[in-house]
């Protein structure tokens, strides 16, 4: 019987959270709007997922596959729904992928009745995470992902290799996993998206170049290549585009994050940079535009971060982080940009694409010393002092 009371209750309270209503929250900064509730959490997934639902054989209706956080999600919109592709980590410290729809692209998000079951294509590949999804002009959707394995190089046990893992899907149910990319000039790649319109006729990366697992070392930021066949993928040249800058939020490493989202005025990149502090690494999310036919170009760089963790956001597994590798822009202008807090849990932020363009090509970039910083918010204060006084 307890059983059977413990289950309807656990149902009655998931349904109550996934029914929610999410609302935006009343902070402003006239970019975007965050919303109070974030769209996924551990609590998001099926009891099917985390329980053995057979009495007899869990007398105690305990978790027996706990799930620990859902955080970084690929993001598309299909058919007038909308789609996340979860990073998912169960309790034993491994990622995989779920995804999960709804009508609405704030609130309402269920998973699929299974997570994602990738082609076992790589032997030594032990973790999966961070997929980007891009609707490619040639017709699929390929989910470009983080594949990890351990470093067999060294006797560091936590040595480990990073890879762009490559699927392709047209429903996001069936998936055909095709090679791995091959770097030529980088040893390690993390953060890897796949751009959604050929480039000179070949098929177009952003990557980042690493040469460690954790450090990018000489990598000097998010970089662009190309390749012939995305079948089995090999880039040679790649070219810094966003690069990385002393005492900027880019110090220690970025790297892109949604798919970019074409404009009038250049393709508007949502990325994340990250730099060092005292406790540890701090992530936040910032944005550049490149040029509409050259898209490594950076034509446009705000200083300064877009979204920084905020309030509860600043905690969770790996605190001080904001991250994304997912944002959905619809026809009509509006855009939702999908960031996981802390690799916990995953919010979500509304801005327009005209707001977005207003942000990226009119907000100063970052003058790189304090003093320039001063005359700059000097300027701005003189102006609008000016403006002010005539007004009155
Ligand atoms: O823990 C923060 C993030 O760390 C990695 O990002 P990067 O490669 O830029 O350091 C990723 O593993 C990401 O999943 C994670 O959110």
């Amino acid at each position: 019987m307890k059983f059977h009371e413990e289950y309807y209750r656990q149902l009655e309270k998931k349904e109550a959270l996934l029914s929610r209503k999410n609302e935006p929250s009343d902070d402003y900064n006239g970019i975007y709007t965050r919303w109070v509730n974030p769209v996924l959490t551990r609590e998001h997934f099926p009891l099917s997922w985390e329980y053995d639902l057979n009495p007899e054989a869990n007398p105690y209706f305990m978790k027996r596959l706990g799930i620990n956080s859902a955080f970084n999600s690929g993001a598309i919109e299909l058919d007038g729904k909308y789609y996340l592709v979860a990073r998912i980590e169960g309790v034993d410290r491994k990622s995989f992928f779920g995804v999960a729809v709804s009508d609405s692209p704030v609130d309402g998000f269920r998973f699929f009745d299974y997570p994602v079951q990738l082609p076992d294509t790589c032997p030594n590949e032990t973790d999966v995470y961070d997929m980007r999804l891009t609707k490619h002009e040639d017709g699929w959707i390929y989910g470009v992902f983080c594949s990890e394995s351990k470093d067999t190089t060294t006797s560091n046990l936590s040595a480990a290799v990073a890879a762009a893992g490559i699927v392709r899907t047209k429903d996001l149910k069936n998936w055909e996993r095709l090679d791995n990319l091959t770097t030529l000039r980088s040893p390690q790649q993390r953060n890897v998206l796949l751009f959604p319109e050929f480039v000179n006729g070949k098929y177009a990366f952003f990557t980042r170049p690493m040469d460690g697992f954790i450090d990018t070392g000489s990598g000097g930021g998010v970089g662009f290549g190309l390749c012939d066949d995305i079948c089995h993928a090999v880039i040679d040249e790649e070219i810094i585009t966003s690069a990385r800058r002393f005492h900027t939020i880019t110090e220690e490493k970025n790297g892109a994050g949604a798919v970019p989202i074409k404009t009038e005025k250049g393709w508007i990149h949502i990325a994340h940079g990250v730099r060092n502090t005292a406790d540890g690494l701090r992530y936040v999310i910032y944005a550049f535009a490149t040029d509409l036919n050259e898209p490594w170009k950076v034509i446009a760089e705000p200083g300064g971060y877009l979204i920084a963790p905020m309030g509860a956001e600043r905690v969770g597994d790996v605190s001080n982080v904001v991250f994304t590798n997912g944002a959905i822009a619809r026809d009509n202008g509006e855009v939702y940009i999908y960031y996981a807090s802390s690799d916990t849990r995953l919010h979500v932020a509304t801005t327009t694409i005209d707001r977005l363009c207003d942000y990226v090509f009119n907000t100063p970039e970052d003058a790189l010393r304090s003093c320039d910083c001063v005359a700059q918010r000097t300027e701005l204060i003189r102006k609008n002092l000016e403006f002010m006084a005539q007004a009155e």
